[in-house]
């Protein structure tokens, strides 16, 4: 399938899906998590991105957490997270699923993101006290004091995003799974490998959606998708919204 083909079926569609990982924010200056020089190379996923490890060690967790914070508010959108809102503000039916916390498609403009991993820019109780709201929003850079606490109770807070171990929000994984029911499903910039969230694509495609991978690398995805774009997200999608946007 070439760009302009799947440019023209963009153009006729009703209901678009698009899930996202790590890669579409690579273009922004937002390591990856796998990749050469990602987040993971010098972090083991199951030293920082678990609750044991936070048991184990909070302020450690909360160092990269912070540290993350710190890198991402430096950071912009990219012509890919934009692209993705100028499409959320064109189709009625349209569904963005990230896997990503950074909060740049919110940035870019993509009102309804539904955050499937949670936000970096979101903490918890770790106490789950019932005088504090279930998640907060707090944005400060840095974070004072590390590790942060709940403003309600007084003990520990976490990072709002879903750690291996944890399950995914009853209701984002309801949502997901019925946005899956659609016309047209984009798997962006993910390596495929984190379950539920990988399971998406194999769901859209019993559902009998056009699917579609946009990855510089091959994927588990790759063999199971429609057609794949071998590029970068802002690249691939650039040129799609070019034929797309004017046709
Ligand atoms: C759960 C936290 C139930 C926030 C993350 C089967 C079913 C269910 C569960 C499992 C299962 N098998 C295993 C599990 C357990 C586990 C899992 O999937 N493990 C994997 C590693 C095997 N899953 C879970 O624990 C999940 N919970 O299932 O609950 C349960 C409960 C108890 C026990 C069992 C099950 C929760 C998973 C959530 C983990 N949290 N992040 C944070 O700190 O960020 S995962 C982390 O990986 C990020 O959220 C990230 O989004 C996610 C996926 O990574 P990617 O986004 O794909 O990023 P990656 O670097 O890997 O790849 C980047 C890609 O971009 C590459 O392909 C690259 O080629 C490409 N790229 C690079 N540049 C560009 C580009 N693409 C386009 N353009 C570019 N310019």
């Amino acid at each position: 399938m070439t760009v302009i083909e799947l440019a023209k079926y963009l153009k006729v569609a009703e209901k678009i899906t698009v899930l996202t990982g790590a890669g579409v924010s690579a273009e922004s200056g937002v390591p990856t998590f796998r990749g050469s020089e990602g987040l993971w190379k010098t972090h083991r996923p199951e030293r920082l991105a678990t609750p044991e490890a936070f048991t184990r060690d909070p302020e450690l967790v909360w160092e990269w957490y912070d540290w993350r914070r710190r890198l991402v508010a430096k950071c912009q959108p990219n012509a890919a997270h934009i692209t993705l809102a100028t499409w959320s503000q064109t189709y009625s039916k349209f569904s963005l699923i990230t896997q990503n916390v950074d909060g740049l498609h919110e940035r870019a403009g993509t009102a309804t993101t539904i955050r499937f991993h949670g936000s970096i820019w979101e903490l918890c109780c770790w106490n789950r006290c019932s005088s504090s709201p279930e998640r907060w929003t707090d944005e400060r850079v840095p974070l004072s004091p590390i590790p942060p606490l709940c403003p309600a109770c007084g003990h520990l807070a976490r990072p709002g995003v879903v750690w291996f171990g944890e399950s995914i929000n009853k209701d984002v994984l309801t949502r997901s799974l019925s946005s899956a029911d659609c016309d047209v499903f984009l798997t962006i910039g993910t390596s495929g490998v984190v379950y539920p969230a990988a399971s998406l694509t194999k769901e859209a495609k019993l559902h009998g959606a056009l699917t579609i991978e946009i990855n510089p690398e091959d994927t588990p995805h790759t063999e199971i998708v429609d057609a794949r774009f071998k590029g970068s997200a802002a690249q691939v999608l650039t040129a799609i919204e070019a034929i797309r946007g004017t046709s």
